[in-house]
C-alpha cells in the first residue's frame, strides 16, 4: 500500500522538472513556491518516516522565512522541537532530488531497511503541520499531507497558520506530555511574563523608557500572533504596524531587511524618530530592535541579536550572582552554574569583546541554528544568538530541577528574599523563552521586561558597547559548494590560495576582520568585513568580493 500510494502521487505531479538541485541547507528546503509541490509531498514522507523511527510527534513547517513572498520552503522539527537531526540530512537531500518515482521508491525502501523503521503496527506516528501566511502555503500543505498519509498509519494534524517557533514549541510540548495547543503557548508566555513583571525591583527607574513599543511584523504571521498576545497581556503598550493591510510580506520590512540594510522599515515616519522599535522576520523566529535617527534618510541605530544576547547575558548573570551570594558550598546549596554564550563569525567583534569583559565564556560555531543550539545545550544556561536576531536561552534539566528545589526551599525559609526572587526570575525566564528554537515573540517579551527591570531606555541599552562598522555582501556564483571553510567558517580551506589573498587584503586595514562562506539558503557566497570605519569595512568587503567573482 505504501509503495503504490507514492507512485500514484509522483506520477500525477511529475511535471515539476528537477533541474533545480535542492539542498536541506541551514534551514530546510527553500525555492520558488511554484516548483515545490512534489518536494512537499516527499518531505511529508520523510517526516512520516522520522515519526515512525522515533515513535514521537514530528513537526513540518512550511515557510521561507525572510525570503520574498513568492518563495516557500519546508523544514522538519525533531521530537525535541529542534531541527531535524543532521544524520538524516543526506537522506533528505536524496529524497528531494530523486529524478523519478522509481528511484524515489527504491531510495526509501533502502533507507527504511537500513534504519530499521517499523512500517506497521505503530501507535504514535503523528505529524504536526504549520505554515506561515504565504499564499502558496495552503496547496503546499495539501501536498505534504498527502505525502504523510501515503505512509500507512501516520496521521497528519494541521495546526493552521503559525510562527515557526510556535510549531517547534508544540512538537516539544507534545512529546513531553505537556499542554501543547496554541492557547497553551500564549498562556505560558503571558503568565511567565507577568511573573517577571511582578518581580521587578521597586524604583528601578522605569521612567527612562518610552513606554510605547512600535513593532514591524514584516507583514507576516508574527504581526497576527502578536495582536493576540497583546490582547492576552492587556497592559503592554505595543503598536503593531500594518499587519497585512496592503503591505507585502518581507518587502522593505522585517528583521532581515532592517538588520542588513540598517534603515527603518517601510511605513515608519517622522513620529517614530527616537522611539523604541522592533522588527520580526517573516516567520517570527528573528527579532531585532532599533531606533530611528532621522526621518529624512531613514537611518537607524540598530540593536541587533548580539546586543539582545548581551542584555540577556547581563540579566542572567545578575540573577545568578544574587542566587549564589553568601552560599555555603559545604551545605550543598551552591550550584556552580555553567553559563555559556554561543556566537557565530557574524557576531560583531565589539560584542564578543564586551561579553568576554563580563567574564563570560564565549564559543563559536558555524552559521545555522542547528550548530548554535547544539552547542548551547551543553551548558546549564546556554545563550545563543546570531547577529541577525535568531537566538534563545537554553536551560539544562538538571539545573532547572535544582532551581525548583532551591526556590521551594527559599519560599519556606526566606520568603520574599532577594535570593528567592532571583530563583523565581530564572524559572520564569526558562518558561518565557522558547526552549525549542529562537522565537521573536517570546524574545520580545523578555527584552521588554528586562529593560523595565534595568530601568533602561533603548538608548541606554544600545550604549552597552559600540558596534564596529561592518559590511555584508553576496556574490552570485555557479557552484557555491566550491568554497569549503573551516574553523567555524572563519577560514577558507578550498579552493587553495583564496585564504592567503583574503589575509593580504585584511592586513591592509587596522582592526580589520573578513571572512567568506557559502550561503546555506541561497546560491551565493557571502562576504563579511569589519573595520574601524564604515568606509574601510566597505572597501575591504568589496575587494574580497572581487577575489570570489
Ligand atoms: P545563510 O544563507 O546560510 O547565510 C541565513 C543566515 C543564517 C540563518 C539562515 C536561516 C546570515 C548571514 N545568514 O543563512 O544566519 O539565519 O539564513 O534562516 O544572516
Ligand atoms: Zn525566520
Amino acid at each position: 500500500i505504501f509503495v503504490l500510494a507514492i507512485i500514484c502521487y509522483i506520477q500525477m505531479n511529475d511535471d515539476d522538472g528537477y533541474s533545480v538541485k535542492l539542498s536541506y541547507g541551514t534551514s530546510g528546503f527553500r525555492a520558488d513556491a511554484s516548483i515545490l509541490q512534489s518536494t512537499m509531498f516527499r518531505v511529508g514522507i520523510l517526516a512520516a518516516l522520522r515519526s515512525l523511527k522515533t515513535q514521537s510527534v514530528i513537526g513540518l513547517m512550511i515557510t521561507a522565512s525572510h525570503n520574498k513572498v513568492s518563495d516557500n520552503g519546508v523544514k522538519i522539527a525533531d521530537p525535541s522541537g529542534g531541527m531535524l537531526t543532521q544524520e538524516w540530512e543526506p537522506f533528505a537531500d536524496a529524497v528531494a532530488n530523486a529524478p523519478d518515482s522509481e528511484q524515489l521508491v527504491q531510495l526509501i525502501g533502502e533507507f527504511v531497511k537500513k534504519e530499521n523503521i517499523p512500517l506497521e503496527g505503530s501507535q504514535s506516528a503523528e505529524i504536526l503541520l504549520g505554515r506561515d501566511t504565504r499564499p502558496s502555503g495552503e496547496s503546499l500543505l495539501e501536498a505534504a499531507k498527502q505525502g504523510i498519509s501515503s505512509v500507512v498509519g501516520v496521521v497528519a494534524n494541521d495546526m493552521g497558520v503559525l510562527t515557526t517557533p510556535q510549531l517547534h514549541w508544540m512538537v516539544r510540548a507534545r512529546n513531553k506530555g505537556m499542554k501543547s495547543s496554541e492557547l497553551d503557548y500564549f498562556d505560558q508566555l503571558s503568565s511567565s511574563f507577568r511573573c517577571l513583571m511582578d518581580l521587578i525591583p521597586q524604583g528601578s527607574g522605569i521612567n527612562e523608557m518610552n513606554d510605547k513599543l512600535i513593532v514591524d511584523g514584516a507583514n507576516g504571521v508574527g504581526a497576527e500572533k502578536l495582536e493576540i498576545l497583546k490582547r492576552v497581556l492587556n497592559g503592554l503598550d505595543i503598536d503593531i504596524r500594518d499587519s497585512g493591510k496592503g503591505g507585502v510580506l518581507n518587502e522593505g520590512v522585517g528583521a532581515d531587511y532592517v538588520q542588513k540594510e540598517k534603515v527603518a522599515p517601510y511605513g515608519f515616519g517622522p513620529a517614530d524618530v527616537g522611539l523604541r522599535c522592533a522588527s520580526l522576520d517573516g516567520d517570527a523566529d528573528r527579532l531585532v530592535y532599533f531606533s530611528m535617527l532621522s526621518n529624512s534618510n531613514k537611518k537607524i541605530d540598530l540593536v541587533d541579536g548580539d546586543k539582545i544576547l548581551s542584555l540577556f547575558a547581563l540579566f542572567i548573570k545578575e540573577q545568578l550572582s544574587i542566587l549564589n551570594k553568601d552560599e555555603d558550598e559545604k551545605l550543598n546549596k551552591y550550584y556552580k552554574v555553567r553559563l555559556g554564550v554561543v556566537q557565530t563569525a557574524y557576531a560583531n567583534g565589539a560584542s564578543t569583546d564586551y561579553l568576554k569583559q563580563l567574564g563570560l565564556e564565549v564559543v563559536f560555531t558555524p552559521t545555522g541554528v542547528k550548530y548554535l543550539h547544539e552547542k548551547a545545550a551543553g551548558y546549564d544556561i546556554g545563550i545563543y544568538f546570531e547577529a541577525n536576531g535568531h537566538g534563545t536561552i537554553l536551560f539544562s534539566e538538571q539545573f532547572l530541577c535544582w532551581l525548583e528545589d532551591r526556590s521551594n526551599e527559599l519560599s519556606s525559609t526566606s520568603e520574599g528574599s532577594e535570593q528567592q526572587k532571583a530563583a523565581l526570575r530564572l524559572l520564569a525566564v526558562s518558561k518565557l523563552i522558547n526552549q525549542a528554537v529562537g522565537d521573536a515573540l517570546s524574545g520580545l517579551l523578555l527584552v521588554e521586561v528586562t529593560l523595565q527591570h534595568m530601568g533602561w531606555s533603548i538608548h541606554k541599552w544600545s550604549e552597552l558597547y559600540h558596534d564596529l562598522p561592518s559590511r555584508q555582501l553576496k556574490v552570485k556564483v555557479l557552484d557555491r559548494t566550491a568554497v569549503v571553510t573551516g574553523n567555524a567558517e572563519t577560514v577558507v580551506v578550498r579552493p587553495p590560495g583564496i585564504q592567503e589573498a583574503i589575509n593580504a587584503e585584511t592586513a591592509k586595514y587596522s582592526g580589520g576582520r573578513c571572512f567568506i562562506r557559502p550561503s546555506g539558503t541561497e546560491d551565493v557566497i557571502r562576504v563579511y568585513a569589519e573595520a574601524t570605519t564604515q568606509e574601510a569595512a566597505d572597501r575591504l568587503a568589496r575587494s574580497v568580493a572581487r577575489l570570489v567573482d
